[in-house]
């Protein structure tokens, strides 16, 4: 790193010296040198941090971890929230198991057009999981709300 650090400053006095038009040049190796060090620093940290995690082995795993943002979903999560399916279409692969969370303030369904799952009732706040076996693509709808609330499971 040192080494490299003294030939970039030495390319840079030599642009200075033979070009007249070389100030842009010399502002972007030193950004780029700046840009290099930042990164350097974040690795160290990274490895400082990943390091300290590994030595806790004791302390149950994700507690230190800072929380999720509240607006983040979970993978493989539909969520009832607005008389509406957030995503509206979700693409999993097959044997995956997908929860329904209902965000909203009164009970919805997930139920399949076809047949394949109904979860029933999913009273507000609550979850349900069902899993994919199957390959397709699979209509579902709220029993409750079925001309607002339809989605579509697609299983690879
Ligand atoms: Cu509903």
């Amino acid at each position: 790193m040192l080494m490299d650090c003294g030939r970039w400053h030495t390319d840079c006095d030599r642009h200075w010296d033979k070009t007249t038009s070389s100030q842009n040049k010399i502002e972007v190796h030193m950004r780029t040198v700046h840009v290099l060090a930042g990164f350097a620093v974040l690795s160290t940290l990274l490895l400082a941090g990943s390091g300290c995690s590994k030595d806790s082995s004791s302390t149950p795993y994700g507690t230190t971890a800072p929380a999720p943002s509240p607006t983040s979903t979970p993978p493989n999560t539909v969520v009832m929230a607005g008389m509406a399916f957030a995503p509206t279409t979700i693409t999993v692969p097959r044997n995956t198991t997908i929860t329904w969370t209902n965000s909203d303030g009164i009970a919805h369904t997930s139920t399949s057009d076809t047949g394949a799952w109904d979860t029933g009732n999913i009273p507000a706040g609550a979850s349900k999981a069902v899993t994919f076996a199957t390959a397709g693509t699979f209509p579902f709808h709220c029993t409750y709300h079925s001309s607002m609330m339809r989605g579509t499971v697609i299983v690879q």
